[in-house]
């Protein structure tokens, strides 16, 4: 898998060039200039292409252990750069909250984010493929209760439930299970503070998007509105800026490692 990232790494310089080029560009309505969620989609699919060139063309300036982890950061904000197109052209024509394309474009990048702090764990210590795993298991519960619930195949309510359970694994497992558990204390500084951010990310980050569940379905004033500029705003700080905070650490680290 690593291996196999790695070589991707090689392939980074082209397949950030092929990122720009649009893969949907219909204009089948015209983008209202009072429809701000539309105007967050348009944002964010153009900040989501520009964060992707940068993370794949950054590569060449890392060392080795860094790449892949800033392969997978542009993996990241490329799946949802092709996913936010599509969502944008829903919304912007029809009005309509694109459920199926947000849950498919999270069903790939949340566990492209889980190999993220996987490598992260690694960089500080030696950790079991298990809690790769165990992430994993928390991730799909916690996507397929949201998306039971926003798609209307059990109550709203049950799906939040099930949602927070296997979001409260993760932070369980990132906080008192194995990861929890690792000694840092030999990592340099900024791959501790890698870590730290990490489970920031997990905890505040990742708290926006039960919020956005909430003010979408849950409250008197509950609308399609509140909920896709919540979750667009998530995806701006758990997207593009958990991945500068990585590229951060690594050109650090490289350039203390010359
Ligand atoms: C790039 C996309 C990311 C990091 C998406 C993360 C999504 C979540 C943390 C969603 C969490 C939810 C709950 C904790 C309960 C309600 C249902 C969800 C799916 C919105």
């Amino acid at each position: 898998m690593i291996k196999m990232l790695n070589k991707m790494a090689k392939l980074a310089v082209p397949a950030a060039a092929l990122s720009v080029v649009p893969a949907v560009a219909s204009a089948a309505e015209n983008l209202a200039q009072d429809d701000f969620v539309g105007i967050s989609f348009w944002l964010i699919s153009m900040a989501l292409i520009a964060a992707t060139a940068f993370f794949f063309l950054e590569t060449q300036r890392v060392s080795a252990k860094w790449k892949t982890s800033l392969v997978v950061s542009g993996l990241v904000t490329m799946v949802a750069a092709v996913h936010y197109f599509y969502m944008r052209d829903v919304w912007v024509a029809t009005g309509d909250t694109p459920t199926v394309y947000r849950y498919i474009d999270w069903l790939i990048t949340v566990p492209l984010l889980m190999v993220e702090f996987y490598l992260i764990l690694r960089a500080i210590t030696k950790v079991s493929g298990g809690i790769f795993w165990r992430l994993m298991i928390g991730t799909l519960v916690m996507l397929v209760g949201g998306y039971a619930g926003e798609a209307g195949y059990i109550g709203v309510t049950l799906g939040f439930i099930i949602g927070m359970a296997g979001w409260a694994y993760i932070l369980y497992e990132i906080f008192a299970g194995e990861a929890g558990k690792l000694n840092a204390n030999e990592a340099p500084e900024s791959v501790k503070s890698a870590f730290s951010t990490m489970r920031w990310i997990v905890t505040i980050g990742w708290a926006i998007y039960p919020l956005g569940y909430v003010f979408g379905y849950m409250t008197e004033s509950a609308s399609m509105e509140s909920l896709n500029v919540i979750y667009n705003l998530a995806d701006v700080l758990n997207k593009i800026a958990f991945g500068v905070i990585i590229w951060s650490v690594a050109v650090a680290e490289s350039e203390k490692a010359k």
